[in-house]
């Protein structure tokens, strides 16, 4: 891996990704993004990860697409590249993914970390949508993501005049979980995965994806799903151990089964 950084069990059961194209700002080139998806497949399909981070480093999260790689590019030329099977692919992963933001997290970088599941931000943290500056438009979610987590009409001018957003108002406007000081962002990422991490991974999983049902379907049908995957956590011993834990009044010890 040239330009990310993987730690696999940076804290018990929790993996850490981190972006390191750091004289770049981290912007997404494709072999970036390319390593990315790999890690990703590679986490999710191990079983000691239960939860994982993708951080920066403090002064970005990621400014973008590489737009120095796009510069030149036809429309067939990106047609061509497919990168949206990248995209599709963190969009699938079945683990909890949470952000950790600090500095700019622009274009491409915002719409990575609105592709996670929570977002933990710096003080520091701008977060923006300025494709309109460069002559283009949002390609990876942003358009979609951004509007139903904050709504049309802070989305729209966010979208349409390129205008930045602070971790503050980020916050106040339901995009992120939440804020702290630049020095702790890392560390508060940790205990939010930590968090997730002592869960049932059977029950996380199947509770990700009717979260993000949601998102895609009516209300009736998005119930529906969510009854199946409530009937399947009891095909779990997680289930099993964590509802006689509670009775035995002891800590559950979840194995992911
Ligand atoms: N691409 C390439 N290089 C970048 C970059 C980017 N997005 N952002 C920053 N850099 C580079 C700068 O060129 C500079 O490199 P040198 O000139 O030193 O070689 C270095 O990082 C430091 O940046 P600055 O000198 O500009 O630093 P400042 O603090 O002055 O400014 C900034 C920071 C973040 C405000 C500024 O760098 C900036 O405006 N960056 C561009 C932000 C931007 O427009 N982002 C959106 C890009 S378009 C798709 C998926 C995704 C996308 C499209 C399609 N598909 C699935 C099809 C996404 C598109 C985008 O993200």
């Amino acid at each position: 891996m040239e330009f990310i950084l993987v730690d696999p069990q940076a804290r018990p059961h929790v993996a850490l990704i981190q972006l390191n194209r750091p004289k770049e700002l981290n912007a997404l080139n494709l072999q970036l993004m390319g390593e990315l998806r790999d890690t990703l497949k590679q986490l999710d399909d191990d079983e000691q990860v239960r939860a994982i981070i993708i951080a920066g480093n403090e002064r970005a999260f990621a400014a973008g697409a590489d737009i120095k790689q796009m510069a030149g590019k036809t429309a067939i030329d990106m047609l061509n590249v497919d990168q949206f099977s990248t995209w599709d692919q963190i969009r699938k992963t079945k683990k909890p993914i949470i952000a950790a933001v600090s500095g700019f997290a622009l274009g491409g970088g915002c719409e990575l970390a609105m592709t996670c599941d929570m977002i933990v931000a710096s003080e520091t943290a701008t977060f923006g949508q300025p494709e309109i500056k460069i002559g283009v438009m949002p390609g990876a979610g942003g358009t979609q993501r951004l509007t139903r987590a904050i709504g049309k009409a802070k989305a729209m001018e966010m979208v349409l005049t390129g205008k930045f957003m602070s971790a503050a108002e980020a916050e106040k406007h339901g995009l992120i979980n939440r804020v702290v000081p630049v020095e702790l962002y890392l560390e508060e990422a940790f205990r939010l995965a930590a968090d997730v991490a002592q869960m049932s991974p059977v029950a996380a999983r199947l509770a990700k994806e009717a979260v993000n049902r949601s998102f895609e379907t009516q209300l009736d049908e998005g119930l529906h799903f969510e009854r199946k995957n409530f009937y399947l956590c009891f095909a779990s011993d997680d289930q099993k151990e964590g509802m006689a834990a509670f009775v035995e009044k002891r800590k559950p010890d979840f194995k992911g089964r």
